[in-house]
């Protein structure tokens, strides 16, 4: 995978090179905390979300520490197209990042998720938020995504399930979502995810 520091366009990331030009050896080695955000806006919208947890579990590799309420939200960008529910989870992983996106992938063709317009409804999306400091432009895997700073419907359940968590190259996501806001997001408290056992 290519690794690069922050855009400059974003400013210093503050992570020590060290740490980002670690090699994928020593990555494969250790455990590192990724962040997955999942998305549908077609057919059993809960029902995808929860695929999607059940799918990125189980195959070992990846222990789940937390998933966050579930939210209804509205399209940001693409087409008209229905409400969205989103939420996020947070999982442990001794996976690689492309090991992470193949699993997502994966989750997301158990629900013949199709890509016809770019931003359009899908069945299910499961987007690699963050893979620990790692900063990725890498088309194929960007690290951090590239647009979650600016996504209430990725920062507000993951501020729900990690108040302190802190988003590569943009800071704290309290921060973050303080100043985006929470327009055209709601949580869903009649609506829950599984953790599977
Ligand atoms: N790719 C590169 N980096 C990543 C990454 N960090 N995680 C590549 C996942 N995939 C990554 O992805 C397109 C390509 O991005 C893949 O080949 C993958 O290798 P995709 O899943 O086909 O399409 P996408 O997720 O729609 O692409 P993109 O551009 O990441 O979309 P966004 O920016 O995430 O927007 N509104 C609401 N309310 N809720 C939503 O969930 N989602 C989107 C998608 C737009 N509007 C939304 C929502
Ligand atoms: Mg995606």
């Amino acid at each position: 995978m290519t690794e690069a520091g922050c855009p400059a366009a974003r400013g210093p990331c503050g992570i020590p090179a060290a740490r980002v030009s670690r090699g994928s050896r020593a990555r494969t080695a250790r455990r590192s905390r990724v962040v997955l955000a999942l998305g549908s806006n077609l057919g059993d919208r809960l029902g995808a979300l929860q695929s999607a947890v059940d799918a990125l579990a189980a195959g070992g590799g990846l222990e789940i520490v937390a998933v966050s309420p579930v939210y209804e939200t509205a399209p940001v960008g693409g087409p008209s197209q229905p409400d969205y529910l989103n939420a996020v989870l947070i999982a442990e992983t001794s996976l690689p990042p492309r090991g992470i996106l193949r699993r997502a992938q994966a989750a997301e063709a158990a629900l013949h998720r199709t890509r016809e317009v770019r931003w359009g409804p899908r069945t299910l999306d499961v987007d690699v938020i963050a893979y620990g400091d790692e900063v990725s432009a890498d088309p194929a895997l960007t690290l951090p995504h590239p647009r979650a700073h600016e996504r209430a419907f990725v920062l507000a359940p993951w501020h729900d399930a990690d108040p302190d968590a802190e988003l590569p190259c943009h800071g704290r996501v309290a921060g973050l979502l303080a100043a985006l806001g929470r327009h055209g997001v709601q949580r869903r408290d009649d609506m829950a995810l599984r953790c599977p056992a």
